[in-house]
């Protein structure tokens, strides 16, 4: 056994769970390395990890029955348009008493787009180059002018992202945003196991971890003092989004408004499926009554083709990962004993640090998903909305859910603006890009505007 002095209840616990191997490095480390790996073994949950790794070699994700989750839909008549108007004022009078903040997810690592860096930092803008994280502020800028408030940012990164997301932000002096309404703060992390088992060491001095999942975000929120920060704000909503979805409405008025009449705890965005096997989970309702998400890797084959008698999928309902969350909710599940989300187990391949040098091994990563607070909630609404006005997600270098594809549904909503407003568009024009400093939504754009008679075409 390695020795320590004063760390001897700590290794001893590493070789009580067979965890041993991560000293095979100790006699080269340093002192401050050896300090370095005890910190890290010490941050770990090692019964967590025990538990986790049985349930990895059972794979029962979902144990309940469920049926699709009742929704919102899309309005159609004229009593739905006068709900949605309804709901539209009520939203604009909660966000111009200034108690809704927006909080985006950025701590995942990206690593499907290739982009190496915080995702945030991607350009996405089709003219402009704008990045996701200058949209996104922009956007709940220009609400904050909108709706005669300033509404606070809160962004959460991983230990990977975290510097270099501060560091951006700050340059870009946050994008016209007041440094005090921006909140960023780091989710925790988890370790991964090999398929034996075992710790993975990331070098002779670091277990290698991941962040825990969006999922971890709520308990983030709490941890970090962000949640009690919004208490004394008087923030009432977190509008909850991801980092790789430029057309999100970060601040819908309809959406809160629905929320707020409902008194949901949470509300959720939903959007018919493209197709069979996309991968968006979808809403149900399970067995006892509560709502929540089955991801699309744990929605089994024939239920993801089944389709009701009209010909429409059954499980038609897909989540987008736009919530909203009260915060009273928020501190009933985060306040006393600590927020139990599950874990949910992926295959990945790792890199380890072995004896002959980096190796990719095969292992298991360990994350929670924010969706997995539904069945918590005692009141929660899903609301249907339009896909190509909301929802152009930047997963991979090309192809579906790509850049260009992102880039396309952006020229292709902001052309619908302008038609709608009747503004022409001349023939030329191939790119087109609003900035949200000008419009958020059709009915922000002026009337008086003129496109010019080029090929990319940015208005601001
Ligand atoms: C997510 C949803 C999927 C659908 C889709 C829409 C889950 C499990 N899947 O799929 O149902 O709604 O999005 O685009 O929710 N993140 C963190 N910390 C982490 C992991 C992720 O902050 O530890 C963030 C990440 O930065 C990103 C978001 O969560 O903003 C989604 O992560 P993803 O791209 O891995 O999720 P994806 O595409 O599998």
């Amino acid at each position: 056994m390695i020795s320590y002095p004063s760390r001897k209840d700590l290794i001893q616990r590493v070789y009580d769970h067979k965890q041993e191997h991560i000293f095979a490095f100790w006699d080269r480390l340093s002192d401050a390395g050896k300090s370095a790996l005890l910190d890290d073994a010490e941050s770990i949950d090692f019964d967590l990890l025990t538990r986790l790794y049985t349930q990895a070699g059972q794979s029962t994700p979902v144990t309940m029955g469920f049926e699709p989750a009742p929704y919102i839909p899309i309005p159609s008549g004229a009593e739905e348009l006068r709900r949605f108007d309804s709901a539209r004022a009520a939203g604009a009078g909660v966000i111009r008493r200034g108690a809704v903040a927006a909080f985006v997810v950025a701590g995942g690592q990206g690593s499907r787009l290739g982009f190496d860096g915080p995702k945030g930092l991607f350009g996405v803008g089709s003219v402009s180059g704008k990045s996701l994280f200058q949209i996104h502020a922009e956007k709940i800028l220009q609400s904050s002018k909108k709706y005669g408030t300033s509404i606070p940012w809160l962004i959460m990164t991983s230990r990977a992202n975290h510097e270099d997301t501060v560091r951006y932000l700050a340059s870009r002096r946050y994008f016209g945003l007041d440094e005090r309404d921006v909140y960023i703060f780091p989710q925790s992390m988890i370790p991964s196991l090999d398929a034996g088992g075992r710790l993975i060491l990331e070098s002779p001095s670091a277990i290698f971890k991941n962040p825990d999942g969006h999922g971890g975000s709520l308990g983030a929120l709490a941890e970090s003092g962000t949640l009690a920060a919004m208490r004394e704000r008087g923030i009432e909503i977190i509008s909850y989004f991801q980092v790789d979805n430029p057309l999100v409405s970060i601040i819908d008025p309809v959406f809160i408004g629905f929320h707020e009449q409902g008194g949901a705890d949470i509300s959720s965005k939903g959007l018919m499926k493209a197709y069979p096997s996309e991968k968006i989970g979808v809403f149900v309702r399970f067995d006892d009554g509560t709502i929540g998400v089955v991801e699309y890797s744990d929605l089994p084959e024939h239920l993801q083709n089944l389709r009701d008698t009209d010909g429409r999928l059954r499980f038609c309902m897909g989540s987008i990962a736009i919530h909203l969350f009260s915060v009273d909710f928020l501190e009933k599940i985060t306040g006393g004993s600590a927020l139990s989300l599950p874990f949910h187990i992926a295959r990945k391949k790792i890199m380890s640090h072995t004896a002959s040098g980096p190796a990719e091994i095969e292992g298991f990563k360990f994350e929670k998903f924010v969706f997995d607070a539904l069945p918590l909630t005692e009141k929660n609404i899903v609301l249907e909305i339009i896909r190509e006005d909301e929802f152009a997600p930047v997963k991979n270098p090309s192809g579906v859910d790509s850049v260009e594809s992102a880039r396309e549904l952006m020229t292709a909503l902001f052309r619908r603006w302008l038609d709608g407003r009747g503004i022409p568009i001349p023939p030329r024009v191939k790119r087109l890009e609003i900035s949200p400093l000008l419009a958020l939504e059709a009915a922000d754009v002026p009337p008086s505007i003129k496109v010019p008679d080029t090929e990319n075409v940015y208005l601001e």
